[in-house]
């Protein structure tokens, strides 16, 4: 069995949830509960030292960092690779989009909404500028394209889309950014396991409101 340590709401957990589902792997469903601080306690610390959710248990493997553990779950279960394409030149720009998710789409998110939500600090307009940029570049990523690395689903779909659903639920109007509505509706009706999306974005969105 493969435990999967996780908090519904969490993005970066739904996206290993999506990935899961598309994968036909199960995870032995482990609640932490951030609020609680289950994360800080010495067996989840004995686990994870960096104590952040998502984290796995695959035999002796404990792996945390969603996009790690989404790889590791194509790569050791998946019957094919299209999920997470062996091919170099493909590989690469799933790669360049799953770093893009966690360096700026998503981080620009967390810079912008977590110190409001969990600081009651107030809303900084610098910040909500980059967050703008960041949905234009994907908007320009997706120009012409299907999906976020070509013309089929694969990892960087469920981690963006894991963002995008976000942004969404924040209430972040994505209407000025067409290609991102459009794939973000196919992502909605193709991706495996979206109905976990939904049910984690129906926990994230009780903290803004
Ligand atoms: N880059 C990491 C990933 O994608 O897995 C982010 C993980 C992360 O920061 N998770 C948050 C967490 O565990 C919850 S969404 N926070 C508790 C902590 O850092 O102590």
């Amino acid at each position: 069995t493969i435990d999967f340590y996780y908090l519904p709401g969490s993005a970066p957990c739904r996206a290993v949830l999506m990935t899961a589902k598309a994968v036909g792997v199960e995870l032995n469903l482990k609640l932490v509960n951030l609020l609680a601080g289950d994360h800080l306690k010495p067996e989840f610390v004995k686990i994870n030292p960096q104590h952040t959710i998502p984290t796995m248990v695959d035999g002796d493997l404990n792996l945390w960092e969603s996009r790690a553990i989404m790889a590791y779950l194509v790569e050791k279960y998946g019957k094919t690779d299209s999920l997470y394409p062996k091919d170099p030149t493909k590989r690469a720009v799933v790669n360049q989009r799953l770093y893009f998710d966690m360096g700026t789409l998503y981080d620009r998110f967390g810079t912008y909404y977590y110190p409001q939500i969990f600081a009651k600090a107030p809303a900084n307009p610098e910040n909500f500028k980059k967050m703008e940029e960041a949905v234009g570049f994907l908007n320009t990523f997706l120009d012409g394209q299907t999906y976020a690395a070509g013309e089929s689903l694969t990892l960087a779909d469920i981690t963006l889309v894991a963002t995008i659903s976000s942004y969404d639920t924040a209430g972040f109007d994505l209407s000025k950014y067409p290609n991102v509505e459009k794939w973000y509706a196919k992502c909605k009706a193709t991706t495996p396991g979206y109905d976990l999306n939904e049910a984690g974005l129906a926990e994230f969105k009780k903290f803004f409101s």
